[in-house]
């Protein structure tokens, strides 16, 4: 019995990653520098595991920017307008700079797209593959990696994502051929992970871990044929080292048989969360005689100290299992942020609550001598870990009696407008008196660097906060008038206030809690500080109430009141576990519901509510959607529905296929969506025509994701298109926010769009 983790934090306790990579970018610092520092963080990172006790480390779970592209670098599997970008690769550098050309593109190559990693908040690039693809394998970083930890007395585990999961997370190329799937090339990689098997083992590695998380999803009897195939010939090859193949986020289901019944030597297996049914399907399936299970007992997704008696006794019925039964995370710990001990000013109440990356590896050293050693060779951190779990249960911020009471007391009503759009939509529009297809934009505006200074200072106490509201409503000012100099009809006050859609009001409810430097990464050198829901969440005090009616004193037309939705508050952190998600978002929704009543009664007409990552969070099995979709759509009532007929509820999603969800879309029943249309060129229009969508719709008609302006006549065509499935039911809008862009092609890509607005209405 041992101990291991299927991978660690890549950036540093400073983040020296993210610092080093953006300085290279800069050319502040030079190739050799980088890859020094790359190669300091991985022994660091080694030396640190080792040291902490576990008896096998990985390697290859370490990239300067993303683990799918590093696949894809692998196998060569590199689109030729990188190559083209970067044609010559004999030097380090030149090799870093066609790597980043694919992670981010050039002025004449754009880069892969990017996409969510399941269903967590880590963003991979997704390979192009077409049937003419040529691979070629590269095998320098795992064997590089392998050999340098071999060197400083680590014989690693590499971790590479397996030929199934790759091709099945990669997509075609625009010009493949109608009906090509990545996937029919797997005949063409197994020979290169072949390859690179016997590489590894003349480099003397004994076991190499592939991970196939796409098996946790719901896949057709072919794709488990071809997994037989291809690891029945991976297991084939002579002289190789031995092969664990790794799986995590959701039960396996049908593909477990499968996997237990290859050639290969062992298995890591999630037994948390949703995967928790794994434990009776390996039970079920008579264990893995002859294998080893890397049993991953240890959330590797969530932020929560766990239970270290009942997972003792999970450990105890696997131990039996299998030949062999090691203990480990469900998942890379890439997920959640380093350290708690980082966090300097936490308060001493939440001791012994949290376990991060660095705590969760003790948990793994811990259970694993109560494995070997029984519960007495554990005694004191049993005894320790069941006076927190009390502790917190106790905790008066974890049980909020009026906050129970009152989601207790919900009823089907609160849920629901209290008339049907079709009355809604007259009374809406005799308040508003907006002319047909009304233009309005999604709520930021460009964040300047002289708001972020004006952050940066207050954060330094350099201003006062008399000073920085100040700041900020100079700002709003601004952007109340651009947008009338520009003829907008609804009008935002453009978030200078807000520093993320989560962050800021995470900052402001009561049951929130937020770290200093709990990063965790998003994509790249782009990172995210979830907050912690840590308890009973509730408003003590208005939280946008004063910036909205402030921009509305300066201007008669209708400004919009913008909240973040219940459901992309509690995706974008890190959840409790110690009560149901739909009892979270229920309380989440309570204290936005008020927020929306207090902004209704300060005579905002508009309300918008955001739900961006309704799609995201969505379970990666299809039995568990419905019940999410349920509570998910509820919440979103519970929020908006006790408002006024003639107060009009906006809603906004991005970056999904919403698809999946378009039942859940029109249940919510905002009066208007506006949603990411451009890059998908307005597909997304037609889906919700044939779904048969009732209300108002804002397709986004200008891409921002690019500082590319849209001419008035691309606007007019998209216009048309939209105009003709919804008729008058269109609002003429961007993608997304525009915080992210820069004013002079915000202001020229708005005045594009009023005119298109006009010209179409004219003929209407
Ligand atoms: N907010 C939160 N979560 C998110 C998004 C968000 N998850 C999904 C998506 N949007 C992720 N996108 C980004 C985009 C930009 C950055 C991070 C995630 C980013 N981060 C800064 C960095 O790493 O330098 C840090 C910003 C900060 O100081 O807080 O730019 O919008 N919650
Ligand atoms: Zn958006």
């Amino acid at each position: 019995t041992g101990s291991t983790v299927a991978g660690y934090p890549r950036q540093g306790a400073n983040r020296e990653l993210k610092k080093a990579t953006e300085g290279y970018w800069a050319c502040r610092m030079g190739a050799a520098g980088l890859l020094d520092t790359c190669r300091q963080l991985r022994l660091s990172r080694w030396a640190e595991l080792a040291a902490a006790g576990l008896d096998e480390l990985p390697s290859n779970d370490f990239s300067l920017y993303d683990h799918v592209l590093d696949t894809s670098w692998l196998l060569g599997a590199i689109p030729e307008r990188h190559r083209a970008a970067v044609p010559d690769v004999s030097t380090a550098g030149s090799r870093l700079d066609r790597y980043f050309a694919m992670a981010r593109g050039t002025a004449s190559a754009e880069p892969l797209e990017m996409t969510k990693w399941f269903d967590t908040n880590y963003h991979y690039l997704v390979p192009e593959l077409a049937p003419d693809t040529v691979f070629d394998l590269d095998p320098t970083k795992p064997l590089t990696e392998f050999a340098e930890a071999l060197a400083a007395g680590w014989r690693t585990r590499p971790v590479i994502v397996g030929p199934i999961s790759y091709l099945l997370l990669a997509k075609p190329t625009a010009d493949a051929p109608e009906g090509f799937r990545p996937i029919d090339l797997l005949d063409k990689i197994i020979p290169l992970y072949g390859r690179l098997l016997t590489l590894l083992a003349e480099a003397g590695a004994d076991w190499v871990q592939f991970d196939e998380p796409s098996l946790v999803l719901d896949q057709p009897q072919k794709i488990l044929e071809l997994v037989g195939n291809a690891y029945r010939t991976l297991a084939a090859v002579e002289d190789r080292p031995k092969i664990i193949i790794a799986s995590y986020f959701d039960r396996l289901g049908e593909a477990l048989p499968v996997l237990a019944g290859l050639p290969v030597e062992g298995l890591a297996v999630d037994v948390t969360g949703p995967a928790a049914a794994n434990r009776d399907d390996l039970v079920r399936l008579g264990g893995l005689p002859g294998k080893r299970l890397i049993a991953g007992v240890v959330d590797g997704r969530n932020i929560w100290a766990g239970d270290l008696d009942a997972t003792l006794s999970i450990l105890e019925e696997l131990a039996g299992l299998a030949d062999q039964v090691d203990v480990g995370t469900s998942c890379s710990l890439l997920h959640v942020p380093l350290d708690v001990a980082l966090e300097r000013d936490l308060d001493p109440a939440f001791d012994g609550w949290f376990a991060f990356a660095r705590q969760k590896i003790t948990e793994v050293t811990t259970l694993r001598r109560g494995l070997v050693g029984g519960r007495p060779a554990i005694a004191a951190e049993l005894s320790r870990n069941a006076a927190h779990r009390t502790a917190r249960a106790a905790s008066p911020i974890v049980g909020v009696p009026a906050v129970r009471n009152r989601v207790a007391a919900i009823v089907d009503d609160d849920c629901r407008r209290s008339s049907g759009y079709s009355q809604r939509r007259p009374a809406q529009r005799e308040r508003l008196r907006l002319p047909e297809l009304p233009t309005t934009t999604i709520g930021s505006f460009p964040q300047t660097s002289a708001l972020r200074r004006a952050r940066a200072a207050l954060r330094r106490r350099e201003i006062s906060t008399e000073q920085y509201d100040e700041a900020m409503r100079s700002e709003i000012a601004e952007v109340v008038a651009e947008q009338e100099r520009l003829g907008l009809d609804v009008l935002v006050h453009g978030e200078p206030e807000r520093n993320d859609m989560v962050q800021y009001f995470a900052e402001q409810l009561d049951g929130f809690l937020s770290t200093q430097q709990g990063w965790v990464q998003s994509y790249g050198t782009r990172y995210v500080r979830p907050p912690i829901i840590v308890g009973d969440v509730w408003r003590p005090a208005p939280m946008t109430v004063g910036w909205a009616t402030y921009a509305q004193s300066l201007t008669d037309r209708p400004v919009k009141g913008m909240l973040t939705g219940p459901v992309t508050m509690l995706a974008w952190s890190f959840v409790r576990d110690d009560q149901p998600q739909s009892d979270t978002a229920a309380q989440v929704a309570l204290a936005l519901r008020d927020e929306v009543a207090d902004l209704e009664a300060a005579g905002i007409a508009v309300i918008q509510v955001d739900e961006p990552a309704l799609r995201e969070t969505l379970p990666l099995r299809r039995s568990g959607r419905a019940e999410y979709l349920d509570w998910a759509v509820r919440a979103f009532l519970l929020t908006t529905a006790g408002v006024d007929d003639r107060t009009q509820v906006h809603t906004h999603m991005c970056y999904a296929e919403f698809g999946d969800v378009l039942d859940a879309i029109i249940a919510m029943d905002a009066d208007v969506i506006s949603l990411e249309a451009a890059r998908s060129k307005m597909a997304i229009v037609a889906d919700l025509a044939r779904a048969g969508y009732p209300n108002e719709v804002g397709p986004g008609v200008w891409d921002i994701h690019s500082p590319r302006v849209p001419p008035t006549e691309e606007i007019i065509d998209h216009l048309r298109a939209a105009t003709a499935s919804f008729g008058g039911r269109i609002w003429v809008n961007p993608d997304c926010g525009l915080k992210t862009r820069d004013y002079p092609e915000v202001r020229e890509s708005l005045a594009n769009l009023v005119a298109a607005a006009h010209e179409v209405r004219t003929t209407l």
